[in-house]
């Protein structure tokens, strides 16, 4: 990205003056994203939105700045009773609109960045996962009474679990032997699996569990932390979806119980983390436990297993497709990330005893 073209995007928004320097943040693989700085505060958060991948961008951004007002209003009339809590704040453009189009037709949105916050990758202590399971559990609270029919599905069938299995089926049909080969046994592990990984996706189709606002991508890396461990503020709000709460609890113990990163190479590494899951679901349930039913309760160990295995098919999906989806470092970047998930659910299955044991 050349600096001109980033200052010109820059100030096309209102409150953008005074550019210092910018700096790619890299840990996303759908998105391009940059930190910039001006000379005076603020500092910004500048985004390219992945226009392949997101076919209806106006409506993310609508999806996303309505909810995030939504809990802005929540806040202002619940007070923060003590507690630092922050919110995405989007910056419109000079000309009032939440998104800025470049003449090559991509699409950009800035908002605030957030000061004195830090991110984990992996979690290595239980009071983070606690706090986590704080953080997202009040998001979906907060966002309870915020109309999920009126969002955007931006993704459609983001995680459809039959349909992630129509691209799987696809994608092996169309991929070259090499990689059909080099993924042989997670190709069965994925067939093995198929029945158990329905049975939640059944439960939703057939109206047994309540469709909420949901995430849709809660790893822990999406939560911000202040300095002193305390749960800060949910971002990357762009996958904001209609959903059921199994996915976004799901999706944050797929990354808090990883000992190791999504990608980690030596499997050895790759172990689920009892402890963390129970610290998470307390500090989860404290904030959304009375709302939820007796069915959603039941099913959460479920939708953690299969948060983790939907990962597992995409990227091993991807791998087969020759990587156009996700971003990679390395030839078998999508291939190690699949291994990796299913390491986790084979971790996860040795120890389902201990985790059903707080569901009953
Ligand atoms: C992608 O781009 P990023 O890192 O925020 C993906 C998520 C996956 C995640 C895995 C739109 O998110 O679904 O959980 O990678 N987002 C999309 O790390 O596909
Ligand atoms: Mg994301």
């Amino acid at each position: 990205m050349e600096t001109a073209q980033l200052i010109s995007v820059f100030s096309k928004f209102d409150e953008a003056s005074n550019f210092k320097s910018f700096q790619e943040l890299a840990s996303g693989h759908i998105n391009d994203t940059y930190l910039i700085e001006t000379v005076q505060q603020p500092k910004f958060v500048l985004q390219r939105i992945n226009h392949g991948v997101f076919k209806d961008v106006p409506g993310l951004i609508e999806n996303k700045v309505s909810v995030s007002i939504h809990i802005q209003e929540k806040f202002k009339a619940l007070g923060k009773a003590g507690e630092k809590k922050e919110v995405l704040r989007f910056v419109r453009t000079k000309e009032g609109k939440s998104y800025y189009q470049s003449e090559n037709g991509d699409y950009w949105n800035l908002m605030l960045f957030i000061e004195d916050s830090v991110t984990f990758e992996t979690v290595h202590d239980p009071e983070i996962a606690y706090e986590g399971g704080k953080l997202f559990g009040e998001f979906l609270n907060l966002t309870d009474d915020f109309d999920a029919s009126k969002l955007t599905e931006v993704i459609p069938k983001f995680h459809d679990m039959s349909f992630r299995f129509q691209q799987f089926d696809a994608a092996l049909l169309n991929a070259s032997s090499d990689r059909v080969k080099q993924a042989e046994t997670l190709i069965s592990k994925v067939k093995a699996f198929k029945e158990e990984m329905h049975i939640l996706q059944n439960l939703k189709d057939n109206g047994a569990i309540k469709i909420r606002v949901t995430h849709n991508d809660t790893k822990i890396s999406n939560a911000l932390f202040t300095k002193e461990n305390k749960g800060l503020c949910v971002i990357d709000t762009d996958t904001i979806m209609p959903g059921i709460v199994h996915y976004d609890f799901g999706d944050a113990i797929r990354t808090i119980c990883n000992s190791a990163a999504e990608d980690e190479q030596n499997l050895e590494l790759v172990t689920f983390n009892v402890a963390y899951y129970k610290a998470y679901l307390k500090g989860f349930l404290e904030k959304t436990g009375s709302a939820l039913s007796a069915i959603e309760l039941r099913y959460l160990p479920l939708g953690a297993k299969s948060m983790i295995f939907i990962m597992a098919i995409r990227f091993l999906t991807d791998f087969l497709n020759n990587d156009v989806y996700y971003k990679t470092k390395y030839e078998n970047h999508n291939l190690v990330r699949a291994k990796n998930q299913f390491k986790l659910i084979a971790s996860m299955e040795e120890q389902m005893n201990q985790i059903q044991e707080k569901h009953e």
